[in-house]
């Protein structure tokens, strides 16, 4: 270690060494692309003492968004090994696993639909595009549970207003990577392949909605979507698209893989809601991974600030 202040536990202790050396990468570049440039971050990792520091929001140069909750952060063990991600599993402990050796670079976004400039852009170009934050959201699956993670990454507003949609744009398309030689789910027919998902306009340029890099003061794990995922804190954990290769902006609200899927159990907006029932359960409440007793369910995951978007508009029959 190169700074060992007494009383600090060096992360590279009790920091799986892969984890602890990505996590390392992972801020150097983050480091190199910000605003703040090399300004120390990288002395100041070396001696952040573990990831639960990381979760404080404790770490230099990465901005602290008042988005954030103050919630107790899920650990992350369970963030990583509990995930839906049918593209390698229907398990819940498959992913981690099965997304071990999945590529996540060279990896390239195409950009096109309703936009003044068709283009691919690298991931790493995308990650530069604006200063990283840590964002601690909550995050509901619309299965009854629910998680509270510190992601990396800066509102896709932000790459939005880079790429100039045209007036037509009303929605935006997020199209997950398909390749079932790396996917072995893919090579099933759970769900039609591949994933797509979609957001109005207003949503999509809402500063809650965040393109997300990373998480836990690392790179975001291949199982929670790397190397390149949306997250959309308001509505169900399914909306928010893992390792997406393409962004399409469109006049006409685009098709989205669970709506496809089963259209009576899961809608196209899709915001949190505990007064809309699945047809199959009850959605008042969930239980937060690691707790045992369930809490009530907030509309819109409690982010109010939301609630404009949808004056006026029938929340049961738009679920
Ligand atoms: N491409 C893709 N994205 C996906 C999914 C998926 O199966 N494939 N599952 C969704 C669901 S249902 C949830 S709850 C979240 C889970 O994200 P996490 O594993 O990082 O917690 O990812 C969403 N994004
Ligand atoms: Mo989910």
């Amino acid at each position: 270690m190169l700074i060992k202040k007494s009383g600090e536990i060096p992360s590279s202790e009790i920091t799986p060494k892969n984890v602890y050396l990505s996590r390392r990468r992972f801020l150097a570049g983050v480091a190199i692309s910000g605003a703040a440039a090399a300004t120390g971050i990288t002395l100041r990792e070396l001696s952040t003492p573990s990831a639960s520091v990381l979760a404080e929001n404790k770490i230099a140069g990465l901005k602290k968004s008042p988005f954030s909750t103050t919630e107790t952060v899920t650990p992350y063990q369970d963030v990583s090994h509990y995930n839906n991600y049918y593209e390698f599993s229907t398990d819940k402990d498959g992913p981690a696993e099965l997304a071990k050796n999945f590529r996540t670079r060279p990896w390239k976004v195409k950009i096109d639909g309703q936009v003044d400039k068709k283009q691919e852009l690298d991931v790493d170009a995308i990650i530069k595009m604006a200063p990283p934050e840590e964002r601690i959201y909550r995050h509901r699956c619309v299965e009854g549970w629910s998680i509270v993670v510190p992601w990396i990454g800066f509102s896709l507003s932000e790459l939005i207003k880079r790429v100039n949609p045209t007036s037509k744009a009303k929605f935006v398309e997020f199209t997950t990577i398909y390749d079932p030689s790396q996917m072995p789910g893919q090579q099933r027919n759970v769900l039609e392949w591949p994933y797509v998902e979609g957001l109005r306009m207003d949503e999509a340029m809402h500063p809650l909605t965040l393109l997300c890099f990373g998480m836990y003061g690392q790179e975001l794990p291949n199982q929670d979507g790397a190397p390149l995922r949306i997250v959309v804190p308001w509505k169900y954990g399914f909306k928010s698209a893992k390792a997406i290769v393409r962004i399409r902006f469109t006049e006409k609200q685009p098709m989205n893989t669970w709506n496809i899927s089963a259209p009576n159990e899961y809608g196209f907006y899709s915001n949190v809601n505990p007064h809309v029932d699945h047809p199959r359960w009850s959605q008042a409440k969930e239980r937060r991974l690691g707790e045992f007793f369930k809490r009530p369910t907030l509309m819109f995951n409690g982010y109010d600030q939301v609630a404009s978007l949808y004056t006026g508009m029938d929340l049961k029959k738009y679920f």
